[in-house]
This record gives structure tokens, sequence and C-alpha cells, in this order.
């Protein structure tokens, strides 16, 4: 473990106080009018990702001692650490290794005694096999005919990454194919998900790091239902099911053939297994040959966040800005306006990336931290979010830094669509930062009692992101960027952004109430009188006609 002092005692951070009292009043307006060169100055670049942080409410100094900071913070140390497979997940004395999941063949990196690449590979082999014989129809149903939906089954780390990146990669993929995917343990999103598709033609992956999560042991079990009722005999789940998991022997406990089981490891945690087998709906979608360009893509960043300097890389920079206006401005959130339809769900995605990861309130330690951790993430694909909630971002009283996400091509161009789209990025970005003075509104002919109506502070922090266009390595790069963002900010503050205890408890509390629900004999209740009373008026209205 890295031993930094607590982090109001690190120099740098005091140092960031004082400072912040000094410019936390200065306004965009006048930072960008007494430094003009700022909007080429602060800016960096990696991988196809070009990161225009210049309005933000800092100045070379903020960047200088927010660098300070992490180095103080052991930063590069936490990163090597990382890197080379030390247990720095401490609650549960793991590695957090998911940067060994994109790993060249050529490299090595021995883990507890295991080349953990050597395993990646083998499983990336078996994926490539499969995926390839299920692409070309020579992986076939029970009754013979060639596989075309493919469902994944699997809730939090087994269900957003792959949605996501089927969302984002729809471009790329088999149109021949319909993919689905289904979490919510409400029977409604298993019904909507199979409607319409002949069980001979639909292959289920049941994606589950531990094959023990209650909602997708729950949907898999109605999938094998399903399948068995459609196809007359239990021989045909051979055919219809595969299973992405570490657990083998629940596996096979559910008759699934452990040869048709794609393995992964402890060291990946759920949020951070995209790039693992949990992928497997990814490359049966887009094909191996991408796939593989995605996961070049996020080794290619993760090689920038090793070693460019700390100054110059992006995911530090990113991970400190959020820092920066937690501890310092107080802000509560962080919006991530994606302008490209097909990042319709990152923002889903990156919520559990940096809301589990850093949603903690104890150091590794073990001591209360006496400062704010991680923001709640929120966000919607630009230009809807501006018919709608960018008004409180504009003018409301809550400071909200935002990124927002570009592309200089559209994948689909129609006429000036795209120009249009990306017009708004660059003035949502200018009006957030520069707003609108009163003199200005007035100026318009704005009647006296309408002009603080109109009156746009500005002075809200965007970061701008912007790439050429959304490929499989773009893809790859953008959400490593994002993870090693949440890794620089919760070494900063000095927690553990590798567990996730906090959802234990509401797990435990439901394995308990549902018997309850279930049972057909008033249950003897011994709750607190509020969960008493709303079991019991359930328990009322779901027995009336
Ligand atoms: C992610 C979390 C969590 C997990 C799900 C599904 O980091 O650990 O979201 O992915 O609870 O778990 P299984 O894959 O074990 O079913």
């Amino acid at each position: 473990m890295i031993a930094a002092p607590p982090l109001r005692e690190r120099k740098a951070w005091q140092a960031l106080e004082h400072h912040h009292a000094e410019i936390g009043r200065r306004t965009l307006r006048e930072l960008f009018a007494a430094d003009p060169e700022r909007g080429e100055r602060l800016t960096a670049e990696a991988e196809g990702i070009y990161l225009d942080y210049s309005k933000h409410r800092i100045t070379d100094e903020t960047m200088r001692l927010l660098i300070e900071l992490a180095e103080e913070s052991g930063l590069p140390q936490r990163r090597a650490a990382m890197f080379a497979g030390e247990h720095i997940n401490v609650s549960e004395d793991r590695a957090a290794l998911h940067v060994a999941l994109r790993m060249p063949a050529t490299e090595s990196l021995v883990v507890d005694g295991t080349d953990v690449v050597t395993e990646v590979h083998k499983v990336l082999r078996q994926m490539r096999a499969f995926a390839g014989k299920v692409r070309s129809g020579t992986w076939t149903g029970y009754t013979g005919k060639r596989i075309r939906n493919i469902i994944n089954v699997g809730i939090g780390g087994s269900d957003l990454g792959p949605v996501m990146a089927y969302e984002a990669l729809r471009y790329y993929s088999d149109r021949d194919m319909t993919f689905r995917f289904v979490s919510n343990v409400d029977s409604t999103d298993f019904a909507e998900a199979t409607r319409g598709l002949a069980a001979d033609e639909t292959l289920f992956i049941i994606s589950s790091k531990t094959f023990g999560t209650l909602e997708t042991l729950t949907n898999a079990q109605s999938a094998r239902d399903w399948v068995v009722s459609q196809l007359g005999s239990e021989d045909a789940v051979a055919r219809h099911f595969v299973a992405v998991s570490t657990n083998a022997e629940k596996v096979a406990a559910f008759g699934i053939d452990t040869a048709n089981m794609f393995g992964f490891w402890d060291w990946v945690g759920g949020r951070y297994s995209m790039d693992s087998a949990i992928g497997l709906s990814t490359m049966i979608a887009i094909g191996p040959d991408n796939f593989d360009e995605m996961l070049a893509g996020f080794h290619a960043m993760d090689e920038h966040f090793r070693h460019a300097p700390l100054a110059a890389n992006l995911p530090v920079i990113m991970g400190l800005l959020c820092v920066w206006y937690g501890d310092f401005f107080d802000a509560q959130t962080v919006g991530v306006m994606p302008y490209d339809q097909y990042l319709k769900r990152f923002p889903a995605y990156l919520q559990q990336l940096t809301m589990e990861s850093n949603g903690k309130h104890v150091t590794l330690t073990g001591e209360r931290v006496d400062y704010p951790t991680g923001a709640v993430f929120w966000g919607e694909p630009g230009t809807n979010g501006q018919h709608s909630f960018y008004q409180l971002i504009h003018q409301g009283t809550r400071l909200i830094p935002v990124d927002l996400i570009g592309f200089a091509q559209s994948l689909n161009p129609i006429r000036n669509h795209h120009d249009i789209l990306s017009s708004n990025v660059f003035a949502q970005a200018q009006a957030l930062a520069f707003g609108k003075t009163e003199e200005e509104v007035r100026a318009e002919g704005t009647p006296e009692h309408v002009v603080p109506h109109r009156v746009m502070e500005g002075n809200r922090p965007t970061s701008v992101l912007l790439a050429k266009v959304l490929t499989p390595r773009l893809l790859g790069s953008l959400v490593a960027l994002y993870e090693h963002s949440v890794f620089t900010q919760g070494t900063i503050w000095q927690i553990d952004s590798f567990d996730q205890w906090g959802v234990e408890l509401g797990k435990a509390l439901a394995n308990q109430i549902a018997p309850e629900l279930e049972s057909a004999a008033e249950p003897e209740l011994s709750h607190d009188s509020s969960t008493n009373t709303l079991i019991r008026r359930y328990r009322r209205l779901k027995a009336m006609s």
C-alpha cells in the first residue's frame, strides 16, 4: 500500500485550498481574456482523442498543484502496482488486472505464479472459434437451424458493458442477427426480450462471474423453460446455452456443458469486464477482428496512462478535474453527454464504472474520509438533453461540470445533420463557459423585467472530447480513459475503487423478504414497522382479483 499522508495533510492539498480561495471566483471570461492562448494550451491528446480542458475554472498553477497532489498521493506507484498485479483491491485481497485483458499475446505478466496473459489469450482463442462458428452458421441449434438471435442474460457488470458495447458498435455488427439483453428480474424484461423469437434460432449467453446472482439465475431458469417447452427436449439446452463465468461447478450444475463455458478470473471486476469473455455477445455481433481492434484501443490507452507524463496524461487530467470540482467547489455531479446516438448507453455504463468504484466512505485502511469522494455521474446523448435538463446546467444554482463527447464524422452521414449536431457541442461548451451578460441581454432590446431571466452567468465548466469517428478501437480507448480516470480519483482519495460491499446488504435482505411475499400462509414478520406494513399491503394487493 502507498504510504501517503491523509489527504488534508498533503502539502499539495493545502496549497490547493489556498489557491482555490484565490482563483475560485475568477470567471472563465476573465481567464480567457487574460490568456488568449489557453484554448490551445490547455489541451491534450492521446489515441485519437483530443481533450480540450481550457473551459475549466483552472489556471496553469491549478494544474501544477493538482499534478503535485497526484504525485504526493503516490499515483505513479499505485499505477505501477496495478499493472504489476499487486493486490490493490485490499478489502477483497485481489489484483485489479483488467489491463491484462488487453495485453498483446507477445507480452507476459506473471501474477501469483501464473502468466495471466497466456490465460487471457487462451480464452480469447476459444471465444474467437465459437463466435466464428455462430457467425458463419456452423454452430446450429437443436433442430439444425442456424442461430440468428443472441440473448445475453446477466446483470450489473455482466450486462451494462455488453449492452453499451453492442449499441456503440452496432454499425459494425452483423445485421442479419438479433441481439437482446435481459438483466432485470422483472419478468417483463424476459418476456419482451424473447417476444417474437423462435427458440430453435436463439442462443442464450448466461453471463455471471459468480453464477450465483439471483436475478441472472432466475432469468436463466426461465430461458431454459422457454427453450425446453418450445423444443420439447432437455437435450436442446446444450445447443442453446453457453456460459461466461468463473464458476465451472455451478455452470455444470445448471446443465451447461463446461466445454461451452468461457472463463475469466477473480481479478476482473464486474464493471471492468466488458473486454473479458463477458464481451462474448460483443464479439459475436462485431466479429473477432473488430473485437481485437477494440482490445487494441483499450491497450493503447493503458500504455498512454502508464507512460505519458502526468501533465499530458488524459485519464490523469480528467480524474484530477473531478477531484478539483468535487472537493473544492462541492460539485455533487458530473454530466457526460455523448453527441453520438450510438453512445446512448454510455452514460448508464459509466454510472456503474464511476459510482460503484468510487462511492466509498472509508479509506484503504478503514478510516472514515473527511472529504467528498465519488460524484454522481449521469447523462444522455446530446442534443436531446439540451431540450430537457440543460436548462438547470445553464441557469440553475448547482455547479455541474460536463463532459461533451463529439466526433468529426458520422457513420451515417445524411445531408447536413452531422454539422448541426457538432455545432451544438461547440455551442454548448461556449454558452456554458461565457454565458450572456446583463448588458448583452439589454442590448438585444429585452424588456427590463425579463433581463434577469435571460442573463446567463456562464462560468460553467466543460471538457470537450473530440475524435474523428466512432470505431471499435476508439471505443476501447474511450472506456479505458474513463477507467483510469476513476482509478486516479480513487488514488487521490485513498479508497478501494475495486470492491462493492454496499450492494450486499440489499441483496441479503431481498433474499429474506422474497419467501415472505411468496408464502401461501400469512408469514410472521419481524422487520421494522414500515417494511412489515409494506409487505402486508403488497400481499393484500397481490391477492386481489
Ligand atoms: C460489478 C459488480 C456487479 C456484478 C453483478 C453481477 O463490479 O460486482 O455489478 O457485476 O452483481 O454479478 P455476476 O456476474 O457474478 O452475476
